[in-house]
C-alpha cells in the first residue's frame, strides 16, 4: 500500500528542510505533497529544492488556512492511504510505520495518533492540553467515539474515505470537521500513541486558544447539520 503524506505549511522556513528529510527517511512506499499556504518567508523556495519522483511542492498565492491547503493537496493524492503531517518538528515521522498498521491489517479505516496515550509526550501549554482533552470528551459524547486526542496532527485515512467527505472549512476547523464527518459515516476512529515535542509561540506555534472554541462549535454544529 502506498502512503500519501500531506504537508500543509505556513511560515515554517526554520523547520521545513529538516522535516522533509525526516519524512523522506521513513521506510514506507510513499509520496509527499507539500502545500505552501502563501508563506511570507522562504518556506516554499526551500521545499522546492526537494522536488523529485516522490515529492511535489505546490503553492497558494495567498494564505487560506490549513483546511484549504489539505483540500488542494488531496487533488494530487495517488496513494491508498493519507496522513496529515504538520510542517514543524513537534512530531516524529517514524510513527507513520505503526500508525498505518491497523489499516493495512484491515482492522481500521481511520487511525489517529494520540499524544495523551504516550506518557513520554512533552508538556504542552496547560490551556491547550486541557482544551484538547475536553474537545476529545466532547467528541466522544456527541459522536460515540472513544478517543483521547481529537486535535492530534497525525490522522491516517483510507484515501477513498477522505475523498468521499466534503471538507468545507478553510482553517484549523479541518480537525473537528473531519472527525465529525468520519463519525457520521459510522466509522470508529482507532487511536495509537504518537511522539510529541511541543514548541512555544516564540518557536512558531500558530494555533490560538480560540481555535479550540471553534472546534467545540464545529463539532456541535455538524452533529445536527450538514
Ligand atoms: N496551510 C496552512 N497551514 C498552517 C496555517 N497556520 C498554521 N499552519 C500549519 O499548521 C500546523 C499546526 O500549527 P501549530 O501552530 O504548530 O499548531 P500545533 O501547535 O501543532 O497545535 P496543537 O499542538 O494541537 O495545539 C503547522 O504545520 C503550521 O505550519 C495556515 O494558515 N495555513
Ligand atoms: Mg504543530
Amino acid at each position: 500500500m502506498k502512503l500519501s503524506v500531506i504537508i500543509p505549511v505556513y511560515n515554517e522556513a526554520k523547520t521545513i528542510a529538516e522535516l522533509i528529510k525526516r519524512v523522506k527517511a521513513v521506510a514506507l512506499q510513499k509520496e509527499i505533497i507539500l502545500v505552501d499556504d502563501g508563506s511570507d518567508d522562504e518556506t516554499f523556495a526551500i521545499a522546492k529544492q526537494f522536488e523529485g519522483d516522490d515529492f511535489i511542492a505546490v503553492q497558494h498565492p495567498t494564505n487560506q488556512g490549513k483546511g484549504a491547503a489539505i483540500r488542494t493537496a488531496l487533488q494530487y493524492v495517488k496513494g491508498d492511504l493519507v496522513i496529515i503531517q504538520d510542517g514543524d518538528l513537534e512530531t516524529e515521522p517514524q510513527d507513520y510505520i505503526h500508525l498505518v498498521q491497523p489499516i493495512i491489517e484491515g482492522k481500521a479505516k481511520v487511525v489517529y495518533g494520540s499524544r495523551n496515550l504516550n506518557p513520554t509526550s512533552g508538556n504542552r501549554y496547560w490551556l491547550y492540553d486541557f482544551g484538547g482533552r475536553f474537545i476529545s470528551l466532547w467528541t466522544n459524547f456527541l459522536y460515540q467515539q472513544n478517543i483521547t486526542d481529537e486535535a492530534a496532527c497525525y490522522k491516517v485515512f483510507k484515501t477513498e474515505i477522505l475523498k468521499s467527505i466534503p471538507l468545507t472549512y478553510n482553517r484549523f476547523e479541518f480537525c473537528p470537521e473531519v472527525t465529525a464527518r468520519i463519525s457520521k459515516l459510522g466509522i470508529t476512529i482507532h487511536e495509537l500513541p504518537m511522539h510529541y515535542y511541543p514548541r512555544s509561540f516564540s518557536e512558531g506555534k500558530k494555533m490560538k486558544w480560540t481555535d479550540g472554541l471553534k472546534a467545540f462549535w464545529v463539532l456541535l454544529k455538524l452533529r445536527f447539520a450538514n
